[in-house]
């Protein structure tokens, strides 16, 4: 006899800064509440740990810190994180993130030297979220950083520029990319969706809530492990 052992979604939402995710996140959180689903909402960076703070200050910049060692406290900032999520699941809890592993490894593998070089491997930089829980769903809310711009441009953060965006998407193309093609061939359990976010917010929100839908009475898989 074998008992079917149900857990609960694990849902990432991805995207260049304007792109309309904290939007877009808040909203599917409050409707899956409405659906009476229990929905745990966890925001990368958590600015509020000990962790959060030295990041906040750095992306304010109001502090200095070398490449490696922002991008491992960008990392560290999940891996405390990593259990709570677990828990969760296992509970039967939903977990949605807005942002995740994948925003790690395609801000920090964006930056460039003077003279143009990577700055960090995209291999160093994918490392240290080797290991992490495994989102079920990756949506990647895709915008040009012309329509960015056209949306009030960008803040006073750093990262938060023009031609790095550009580099990010692309970026964040490769890895989508890669997640898609594992999928297909069996290796990995994360589907990753493209979601046109140049359009106007109700459709995309409708968008989402379908792609979302199918999974909130449970899945059935194992929880995996990124990239191991
Ligand atoms: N960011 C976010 C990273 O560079 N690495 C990460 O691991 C994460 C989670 O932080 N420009 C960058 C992307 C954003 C910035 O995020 C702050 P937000 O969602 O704008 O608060
Ligand atoms: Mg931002």
């Amino acid at each position: 006899m074998s008992i079917s052992l149900k857990r609960a979604p694990f849902v990432v939402i991805e995207g260049l800064d304007r792109s309309g995710k904290t939007t877009q996140t808040t909203r599917l959180y409050d409707r899956l509440k409405e659906a009476g689903v229990a929905v745990e909402l966890i925001k990368f960076p958590d600015r509020t740990t000990a962790i959060g703070k030295m990041i906040d200050s750095y992306l304010r910049s109001t502090s200095e810190l070398d490449d490696r060692a922002i991008h491992l406290l960008f990392s560290a900032n999940r891996w405390e994180l990593a259990s709570t999520i677990e828990k969760h699941l296992n509970a039967g809890t939903a977990v949605i993130c807005d942002r995740y592993a994948f925003s790690g490894i395609a801000f920090s593998a964006s930056k460039i030297t003077p003279t143009g070089e990577p700055a960090l491997s995209f291999e160093w930089c994918l490392n240290p979220e080797k290991g992490l829980p495994a989102p079920d769903l990756v949506l990647f809310l895709d915008i040009t950083p012309e329509i960015a711009r056209k949306r009030g441009g960008y803040g006073q953060e750093r990262y938060e520029k023009e031609e790095m965006q550009f580099r990010v998407r692309k970026l964040f193309q490769r890895i989508g990319g890669d997640v898609i093609a594992e999928k297909r061939d069996g290796k990995v359990n994360t589907t990753w969706e493209i979601v046109d976010a140049g359009r106007e917010r109700d459709i995309v929100g409708a968008e989402l809530w379908s792609l979302v839908q199918p999974l909130v009475n449970g899945v059935e898989s194992q929880l995996a492990r990124l990239w191991i």
